[in-house]
């Protein structure tokens, strides 16, 4: 597979945003751009991104593994200071899902929905997928409330094949070539996707409860309202109706045997 390889120059945000890009990493391979951030938190600034060709130790949520061909996706992560009692680390997946959508509707012509908790999808396949962390920062004496790093992880895959996928995701999984039928612009998607995370990140939080926002957009988003599916939670199998998911992002589930069950986006699985 052919690719052009981004250059800092193309993915550092012009003109500059209000909170990310204040130093872009751009690594030829890198064992997770996530992890790259995690290890940051404490030395690297707010608004620290992370980009990758390839990882060599990409990861999904639950200790699960993230994989794509080198130059094929866009494997980005963004970092982000935020006070103790700040509502981001509930809400980073959201965010991240919210942004993804809109900027692939602003630059490409698929139709990319949300599945729940942390997937982007076009039709029943899935495209790319959000890993939000968190950790304490190393306190500093100069700042008397504690900070938190949120590290924001997404992964889209751009220019892969039906043929380019592992054989246990060929099922399941898409591009936007192969959605399109063209060769996306990579560069192009990292600039509006790292515009959308901003604007959300930096709304007015004076005008309107932004959080309350940001939860109407995902369910605007959101593909699945009303579907029968699967998931596991706590080692057992459950099966239901999806009835809503609430602000932070847990799930409510009409269950099929009757009544209706919240369950915590960060530990529950979906089958398939
Ligand atoms: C996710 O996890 O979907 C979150 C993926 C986040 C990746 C980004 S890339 C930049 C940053 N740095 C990182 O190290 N990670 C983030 P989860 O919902 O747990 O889904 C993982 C599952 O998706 C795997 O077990 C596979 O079944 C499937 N999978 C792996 N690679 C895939 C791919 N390229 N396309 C579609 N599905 C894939």
């Amino acid at each position: 597979m052919s690719y052009s390889p981004l250059r800092v120059s193309d993915v550092s945000p012009d003109p500059p945003l209000r909170r990310l890009g204040s130093a872009v990493h751009l690594f030829d391979a890198i064992p997770s751009t996530n992890t790259f951030l995690m290890d940051g938190i404490g030395d690297l600034p707010d608004g620290s991104v992370a980009l990758a060709e390839i990882q060599t130790a990409g990861r999904g949520r639950l200790g699960r593994r993230w994989e794509t061909p080198r130059g094929a996706a866009v494997l980005m992560s963004v970092l982000l200071m935020e006070d103790e009692a700040s509502r981001l680390r509930a809400n980073a997946t959201m965010l991240a899902a919210v942004a993804a959508c809109e900027a692939l509707a602003n630059v490409t012509d698929c139709d990319v929905r949300i599945r729940w908790p942390n997937d982007l999808k076009i039709g029943r396949k899935k495209l790319g997928g959000i890993l939000a962390e968190s950790r304490r920062a190393p306190q500093d004496k100069s700042t008397e409330r504690p900070q938190w790093g949120v590290v924001i992880g997404i992964g889209l895959n751009c220019l892969q094949q039906a043929r380019g996928f592992p054989p246990a995701l060929a099922e399941k999984a898409t591009s936007l070539a192969i959605e399109s039928g063209s060769a996306p612009d990579r560069a192009g998607i990292v600039q509006a996707l790292l515009a959308r995370i901003d604007t959300w990140l930096t709304c007015d939080a004076s005008a309107h409860e932004p959080w309350a926002q940001l939860h109407a957009a995902w369910r605007g988003w959101f593909g699945e309202l009303g579907e029968h599916i699967e998931i596991e939670h706590g080692g057992h199998a459950f099966a239901g109706t999806v009835y809503d998911v609430v602000e932070g992002g847990d799930l409510i589930l009409e269950l099929d045997t009757g009544g209706r069950r919240q369950f915590d986006a960060a530990t529950t699985t979906r089958k398939w």
